[in-house]
Formats: C-alpha cells, sequence, structure tokens
C-alpha cells in the first residue's frame, strides 16, 4: 500500500516543542509579519536570526516521542511504500530513523541570502555569520517563509497522485500548499485519516482525534 503521511507541529508538541496556532504558541508570541518572511529578514535580520537561535536551541534539547517512532516503524513494515512529509524544521523524525522530506527546510540548515550556498548552521548563527562560499554577512535560516516556495514540490505532488492512503498528523491545515495535500490524495483515490488532538476540518474521511503519542502507535500497530 502506498501511504503519504504530512506531519506538523502537533506531532513535536508532546517533544516539548510549541506548536505554532495553538493557545500560547509561536504567533501568539511573535508576529509572522516580523520573523517568517523574506521582508522581515530584510528589514531586521537580527530580530529574525534571534527567533531562530531561540528556535535552535529549544530544538536541541528535544527527543523523538512515541509518534516518531511509530512512523519509523512503519516506514520499515517492507508491505507499505511511505512517503514521510513533514512541514515541521526540526529533526525529530531523522532521530527515530526516518528520512522525511522536509518541505518548510530545517532549523540545522543555514542558506546565503545572496549566492544560495546552503551548509550547516552553527547554533549560534546570527546577522554576522559570514557565508563560508561568498563571505558576505547574508546567511538566514534554511526555512521556508510565507510567500517562499515549499521544496519537493514535485516528489509530493507524485507521491500524492499515487497514494492509497493520506494521513495528516498534527497540522492545523492552514497553511498551503500543505493544506490542499488532503484534495489532492482524495482526488486521486486515497483513503484520507486526521490524527489531531481535535478534529480541524471536514475533508478527511476518517479521524482519531487525541494526543499523537497515543493515536499514532495505536494508528500504526
Ligand atoms: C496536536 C498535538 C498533539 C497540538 N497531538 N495534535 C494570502 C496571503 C498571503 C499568502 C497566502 C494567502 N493565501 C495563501 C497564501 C499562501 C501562504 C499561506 O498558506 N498562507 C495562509 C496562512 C493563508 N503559503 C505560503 O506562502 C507558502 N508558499 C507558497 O504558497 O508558495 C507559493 C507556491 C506554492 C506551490 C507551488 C508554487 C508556489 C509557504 C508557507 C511557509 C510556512 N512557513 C512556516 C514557518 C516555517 C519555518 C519555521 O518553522 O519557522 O511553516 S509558518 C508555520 O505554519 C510553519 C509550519 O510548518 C506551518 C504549518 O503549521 P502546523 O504545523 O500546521 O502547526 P499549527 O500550529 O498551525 O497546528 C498544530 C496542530 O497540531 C493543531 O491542529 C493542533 O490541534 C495539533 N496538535 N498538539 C496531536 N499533542
Amino acid at each position: 500500500m502506498n501511504i503519504v503521511i504530512l506531519t506538523g507541529a502537533g506531532i513535536s508538541a508532546e517533544s516539548g516543542l510549541g506548536t505554532f496556532r495553538d493557545a500560547g504558541g509561536l504567533w501568539a508570541r511573535f508576529r509572522i509579519e516580523d520573523v517568517a518572511t523574506p521582508e522581515a529578514y530584510a528589514r531586521d535580520p537580527a530580530r529574525v536570526h534571534a527567533f531562530y537561535a531561540m528556535r535552535r536551541h529549544e530544538a536541541a534539547k528535544a527527543g523523538p516521542n512515541a509518534a516518531h517512532h511509530a512512523i519509523a516503524r512503519l516506514e520499515a513494515d517492507p508491505r507499505h511504500r511511505v512517503t514521510l512529509i513533514t512541514q515541521n524544521v526540526d529533526a525529530l523524525h531523522e532521530a527515530a530513523g526516518s528520512r522525511p522530506l522536509h518541505m518548510h527546510g530545517t532549523l540545522a540548515g543555514a542558506l546565503c541570502a545572496a549566492c544560495g550556498h546552503r551548509w550547516t548552521a552553527p547554533l549560534a548563527m546570527d546577522e554576522t555569520t559570514p557565508c563560508p562560499a561568498c563571505d558576505r554577512t547574508t546567511s538566514r535560516p534554511d526555512v521556508v517563509w510565507f510567500g517562499e516556495v515549499p521544496r519537493h514540490l514535485d516528489e509530493i505532488d507524485a507521491a500524492l497522485s499515487a497514494a492509497d492512503l493520506f494521513v495528516a498528523i498534527g497540522t492545523s491545515g492552514e497553511v498551503y500548499p500543505a493544506a490542499g495535500f488532503v484534495e489532492l490524495a482524495a482526488a486521486a483515490g486515497a483513503e484520507t485519516l486526521e490524527l489531531n488532538l481535535e478534529p480541524t476540518s471536514s475533508r478527511f474521511d476518517r479521524r482519531l482525534t487525541g494526543p499523537a503519542t497515543r493515536t499514532v502507535p495505536d494508528w500504526v500497530e
């Protein structure tokens, strides 16, 4: 069976990483326009770097939870072909043994806004960090901000077109294009399943409601 899994911030919540849109989430404490757009970076790179330095420090303390591990077990099952797409920039799927498509980039990556060079971000990267390739101080986190094009879209499209089952885990479905994957998978004939603390929309055929550390292992086993 071809299974496509899309994960969001909710799968990492029980590892101690805050979500974006839940009460007390990142977007309640920071304005998107200040920290997660190319315009914010152009206007005030120090502020954007401080936000991502905080996120890298939090992520460095977090470990994978039962939901990340359950997905890795499913991937190891030879009866299934699993494509794991994550919107998360943390590395908790990798820590559990998965190799996800990071459609919104990674916290661990640095990207030179001038020459496009990519490298591993130092924990203390800031607006003075030079690009190792061109030496300009235009280093930025290698993440996808609003108005930028998400990564791996061709591979994702191909996986969705061939999906028998599409599963969205811990994502609010508020951010496109990821929010539209359920419709693309359904149009291709896939069954659709949502695992979330609470139902997000009526677009899914089935739902398991509860914390990911319970619902994901229950679904996989
Ligand atoms: C649990 C749980 C537990 C909690 N167990 N569940 C109008 C104006 C301007 C732009 C647009 C517009 N309309 C559409 C757009 C496009 C825009 C967009 O969608 N905007 C909307 C807000 C309207 N999208 C973009 O700009 C994207 N690019 C784009 O569209 O390019 C054009 C293009 C597309 C395709 C082809 C060619 C061109 C880019 C979007 C980039 C998003 N970036 C961020 C930041 C990344 C870096 C970082 O991490 O800092 O990505 S924003 C943020 O939201 C982050 C997340 O990946 C993303 C999604 O959030 P997620 O994961 O769903 O988290 P939450 O907090 O929303 O939800 C958590 C869920 O977990 C909840 O449902 C809880 O119930 C649940 N939960 N605890 C289980 N224990």
